[in-house]
Parts: C-alpha cells; structure tokens; sequence
C-alpha cells in the first residue's frame, strides 16, 4: 500500500526536509465551511513559513494521500457525506474505494507510513464522560501508544473527562509534554486543574525526548500539548456553560459513538457564535508552528 504523495511531499522525502502531518477530520467534521478551507490553507502556510512542508492526510475515493493539492483540498472541505476514518475504518475505506477524512489515529498511521514524525492538530480525541458506562474512549489513546509520531494539540477539550484522559495515557506509557507550563492545557483555557505530566521548555527539549525514547527502543508516540496563546483563549466563564449545554443536549438526543465528537464541536461553534471557532483556528497555528520548528529540530539532531 503506497500513499500518493503531493510533488512537494515527494520532494521533501527524497531531500530528508522537515514534514508536518495535518489531519483531514478537523476540516470535515471539526469546523463549518468556509472556515475549514481557509484554516487548511493557512496551517499549511504557517508550516512552510516555518521551514516545513505540511502533508495533510485524506482519503480520496480509496487513494491514501499524503498532502493535498489546493484543487482536493477544496474538494474535501465541501464534500458532504465525507466518512470519519480510524484506525478501525481506515482499510475499509480503500477497499471500497471510499472519501473519508482521517482522524488523529489515522493521521499518525498515515504519518508513519510516510515517515513523518510530527503531526499538528487542535485536540485529540480522549476519554468520554461517562465512559464508565458508555465505554466511549477515543482510538487516539492507544494509537499514541503504538505509533511513534508526536501529536502537537492544545491538550483536549473539557467535552472530555479529562482526568480519566490522563489516567489512561500514563497507563498507556504515552509521555505527555507540556510546553512552557504546568498545567494541562484544556484547548480553549491555557490552563485545567490537572498539572502537566512532564514540562518541556522548547522545541530543541521536545526533539530530544523523541530521539532519546526511540534510542530506547520503546514503541509509540508523544502527545505535546502547547497551550493557545494568552490572547485567543476564552475565559472559563465563557466555555465551560457552553459545554454542559452541548453534552446535556447530546444526552437528550442520544447521540453515540463517532457522532458525538461532530456535535458537541458544532453545538458550542453555535453557541459561541464563532468566538470558539476563532480560538480553535488561533491554537491550530499555533500548534502548527510547534510542530514545525519541533520538526526541524529532528531533522537536526540525525
Ligand atoms: N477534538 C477536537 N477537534 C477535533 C477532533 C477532536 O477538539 O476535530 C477530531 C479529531 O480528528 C480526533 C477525533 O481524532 O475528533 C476524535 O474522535 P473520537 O472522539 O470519535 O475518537
Ligand atoms: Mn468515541
């Protein structure tokens, strides 16, 4: 199974350049048109600013692509009835000939097969609330255990029960970095209650965690959480009421499985009337440019 690679993903493997993975759900089913497009095209821009080349992933009518053309990414970001691809529906959607955006997990499985060893997105998908009962825990977790790529989000989102998150990465030996903070990040807040697992203090640092753990042969990925900048997080006040509204009214409408992420997202992006969109689309830039420079500092250290 050999991806399609865009020229300029082609070119920066043959070359050894720094390569940033963007995942493709974010743009499908994490925001609204015409703000995916325009998000898409400036994350990938802010990457190159930074001396990388972006490889956004997808898969086009069964084709695995690593990086897009301007020409399928506006495709993407309009197509309806686009499938969510884990790790569990990945082949399932080349067999069948199929378009699916990829997840985190499915990112890094793509990413991995490309060798790029940084991936940027906003948040990972983690443990649910209520997932005691619900056992709804997201394949982001274990595939950060298995797959050695470093994911740069802004930590997840309080949609999450995020202690329960934590609890599982340490179980899952997934070292968790945190950026320049104590605590974990919660996407839209700079800060949760949760201290940081591990403190990092620059990308040089991150690059050197990565290249020490796979000297020690131990399998799987880093989760980098970078949290937004202090001039676009929203004020807990502002979100957190927002949220509960949201996970009550997915309650009440019973929505389940890989629906539930797409509708707590679009409910507080209404909700907010677009003041959350403007935060998430700030922290993806910012995490792109994380990557980048992490990205680079690999590249250095071979
Ligand atoms: N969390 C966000 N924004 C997102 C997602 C998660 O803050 O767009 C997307 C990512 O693609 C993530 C996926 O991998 O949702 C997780 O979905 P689930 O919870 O169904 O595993
Ligand atoms: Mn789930």
């Amino acid at each position: 199974m050999t991806p399609r690679y865009a020229p300029e993903v082609a070119e920066a493997r043959a070359e050894g350049r720094p390569m940033v993975a963007l995942e493709s759900t974010i743009i499908t089913h994490g925001m609204p048109y015409p703000q995916n497009l325009e998000t898409a095209q400036q994350v990938e821009a802010d990457i190159r600013a930074a001396g990388a080349v972006p490889a956004t992933i997808a898969v086009l009518e069964g084709q695995l692509h690593v990086g897009l053309t301007e020409a399928e990414l506006s495709t993407l970001a309009q197509a309806q009835d686009v499938l969510k691809l884990s790790r569990a529906d990945l082949a399932y959607a080349l067999a069948t000939g199929r378009t699916g955006a990829t997840t985190v997990a499915s990112t890094m499985i793509a990413a991995h097969m490309a060798g790029i060893a940084v991936f940027a997105t906003g948040g990972i998908g983690g443990v649910h609330r209520g997932a005691e009962t619900s056992f709804d825990v997201s394949a982001d977790l274990y595939e950060l255990a298995r797959t050695p790529v470093a994911v740069v989000a802004a930590g997840a989102k309080a949609i999450l029960d995020l202690p329960k998150t934590l609890e599982l990465l340490e179980s899952l030996g997934v070292p968790v970095l945190c950026n320049g903070t104590d605590s974990f990040p919660a996407f839209w807040m700079r800060e949760s209650t949760l201290p940081a697992p591990l403190r990092v203090e620059s990308a040089t640092e991150i690059a050197a965690c990565i290249a020490t753990r796979a000297a020690l042969g131990l399998k799987g990925g880093h989760l980098i959480a970078n949290p937004i900048p202090e001039a676009d997080a929203l004020p807990e006040d502002q979100i957190l009421p927002v949220i509960e509204a949201a996970l009550s009214e997915a309650d009440a409408q019973g929505i389940a499985a890989k629906d539930v992420t797409p509708f707590l997202l679009g409910r507080i992006f209404e909700a907010t009337e677009g003041r959350s969109l403007t935060a998430n689309i700030a922290l993806v830039r910012n995490n792109a440019r994380l990557g980048a420079e992490i990205a680079s500092a690999l590249v250095a250290t071979r």
